[in-house]
Parts: C-alpha cells; structure tokens; sequence
C-alpha cells in the first residue's frame, strides 16, 4: 500500500513493494580509527552519530519487507580496478592497498573493509562491491533493482557528499526517486553533510527528497 512520507521540498508517495533501502559504505574503513577515511586525515568519530538512525531503518525496512541493499567501496587485492588517480592521493604510507591496522586498506576481503557489526547485512540481502564512489558505476546494482521493479530509493550512509552523493546523482539520471535519509549519513564535515543534503532538496528537488529517520521510520512501521 502506498506511504505519504513528509521529507523536504514535499511529501513523497511510495510504495514499499517497489522501494529499496540502499545502505552506502558503512564500512569499518571508513568509521574506525586506522581505515581510509583516518588516512586522509579525518576524524571518523564524526561518523558515529549516524551509527543509531541507520540501524533503527534497517529495523524498519526489514520488519516492512523492504529490499535492503548494502554497498561497499574496495578494491581487488591486485588493484586492477581501482585507477591511479585515485591510488595516488592520501598519505604516502596509508593509500589504497598499504598495510594498516585494520588490514589493507580498502581491499575486499580485509577487516576494515566489511561493514561495521552494528548494521552487519542479512543472509538474502544483496551486498554490492564498488570500486567507486557511486553504487551504480561498475557494478550490478542496476541490475538488482531492476530484477524487482523498484522504482524508489531509501538512502543512507557515508559519507553525505561523497558516496551518498554520487549515489544518489546516478539514481536520479536513471529514473529513481531518491529519498536521502538526512541523520542516517554521515561526513567527516559537518558543513559538507548539511551543504549535501541542501543540493538534494534545492530547486524544488532537483536531485530528489531529504527525511529523517524517525519520519521514515513511523511510516514504514504505519504500512505493517
Ligand atoms: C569516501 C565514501 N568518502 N564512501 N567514500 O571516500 O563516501
């Protein structure tokens, strides 16, 4: 049955039948100490405060039945698709592929590239591997939300204007209404995550709608 969401610029209708909620990159990489996002010089504590809004959505959209999609940025252990403009920034010691505590960073297969325990995927719900900043470039997402006529996308994650953004950008080209779950992302700046989500709503959503997760929440939890 069809849901009124209130979310800025205006309420939005969906229908859980056809909605998906896409996780990006909750990856011990990039909110733990000794990860990517620390070896480009941020403070990935500033990532935990969207830590408890994700994980009551993903309680909500699993008990509402909704498809959960969950997304990681890696990159083969031979890093043969990650490009090298994009191994050649960071410090020196601490890029793609070198060795840290949390083993290589941003390889499939390491710690720190699986996703934090707090919103660890379900047995049945897809998991796609990235090798960039958008969920849709070089990967099958495309073809998973297709396969179940999904026509609206739930979207929370990190960070805002990084993965979230990109993400929701090549959403929004491919036809799907992007709903951004505003305090289920996160940024290692604060001025960055509230300019993101500002650039979803402007010019009447222009890249499609922002809620929060106690809005999304009370409506998927109406439609059970
Ligand atoms: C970044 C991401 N920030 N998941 N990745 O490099 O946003």
């Amino acid at each position: 049955m069809p849901i009124v969401l209130e979310a800025e610029p205006s309420p939005i209708v969906f229908d859980p039948a056809t909605t998906a909620l896409v996780i990006i990159d909750m990856q011990r990489d990039f909110i733990e100490p000794g990860g990517f996002g620390a070896s480009l010089g941020n403070d990935v504590a500033l990532l935990a405060a969207a830590i408890p809004p994700a994980m009551r959505l993903l309680d909500a959209a699993r008990a509402a039945g909704i498809l959960v999609v969950h997304t990681r940025e890696g990159h083969e252990p031979d890093l043969s698709d990650a490009p090298p403009a994009k191994l050649e920034r960071g410090e020196p010691t601490a890029r793609i592929g070198e060795p840290g505590p949390m083993g290589r960073i941003l390889i499939r297969g390491e710690p720190g590239h699986a996703i934090i325990p707090a919103l660890a995927p379900r047995a049945g719900e897809p998991v796609i591997d990235k090798p960039g900043k958008g969920a849709f470039y070089a990967t099958e997402l495309g073809g998973v939300l297709t396969a179940r006529d999904i026509a609206t996308l739930l979207v929370c994650g990190v960070t805002t204007e990084v993965c979230v953004h990109t993400t929701v950008r090549e959403a929004n080209d491919r036809g799907y209404r992007c709903v951004v779950v505003g305090d289920a992302c996160g940024s290692y700046s604060p001025d960055f995550h509230a300019a993101g989500l500002a650039m979803i709503t402007a010019q009447g959503g222009i890249f499609g709608w922002v809620s929060e997760s106690a809005t999304v929440v009370a409506a998927l939890r109406g439609s059970t």
